[in-house]
């Protein structure tokens, strides 16, 4: 007993780390972000896009934004010109296919998003499990070959209102890029 006891001890704790190990090198790294520009060009913040198990991990953060509520999709095209007022981006991914809207009986579009929530301080985060979207298929694939943005727009998605959800003028904009 006195020599199988500490064998036994450390043959658990060699599977303890390996099981550790394992989890841990399983964490998945962003495969695309987007820094997200206001008009005038100043930075407000950044997305990333990870693949989980149940869909794609969208995260995003700002600083420096008006307080309140923010709607965010993903539009069709990865161009944010600010000459078009970021209409070069494109409509939502997925805006043939059904109505906008989360809540939207006949929606929603592939490309929308809970809506991002800025602080008094001017800072703001949000996170987002999605399988409507896919990384590279056409259409609407965030890394296919006209790529995609994500928006933020200057007023929050009520989810039903066509065609935006009333969510207002285009307030900044980023395009996905593959993570190096
Ligand atoms: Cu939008």
């Amino acid at each position: 007993m006195k020599h199988t006891l500490p064998a036994l001890a450390s043959t658990l704790s060699l599977i303890a780390g390996f099981a550790l190990a394992d989890s841990h090198a399983s964490a998945p790294e962003p495969v695309a972000t987007a820094d997200i520009k206001t008009l005038d060009g100043t930075v407000l913040g950044t997305a990333t896009v990870t693949p989980g198990t149940n869909g794609i991990l969208i995260h995003l953060k700002v600083e420096g934004a008006a307080p309140g509520p923010k709607g965010v999709h993903l539009h069709q095209i990865g161009d944010c010109d600010p000459a078009t007022e970021f209409k070069s981006a494109g409509p939502h991914i997925g805006d043939a296919d059904n109505a906008h809207g989360l809540l939207h009986p006949d929606g929603p579009h592939a490309g929308d998003l809970p809506n991002l929530y800025v602080g008094a301080d001017g800072t703001g985060e949000m996170q987002a499990i999605t399988s409507a979207v896919s990384l590279e298929e056409t259409p609407g694939g965030l890394l296919d070959s006209d790529g995609a943005s994500v928006m933020i727009h200057a007023e929050g998605d009520d989810h039903f209102t066509q065609p935006g959800g009333n969510t207002g003028a285009r307030l900044a904009c980023g395009v996905l890029e593959p993570a190096s």
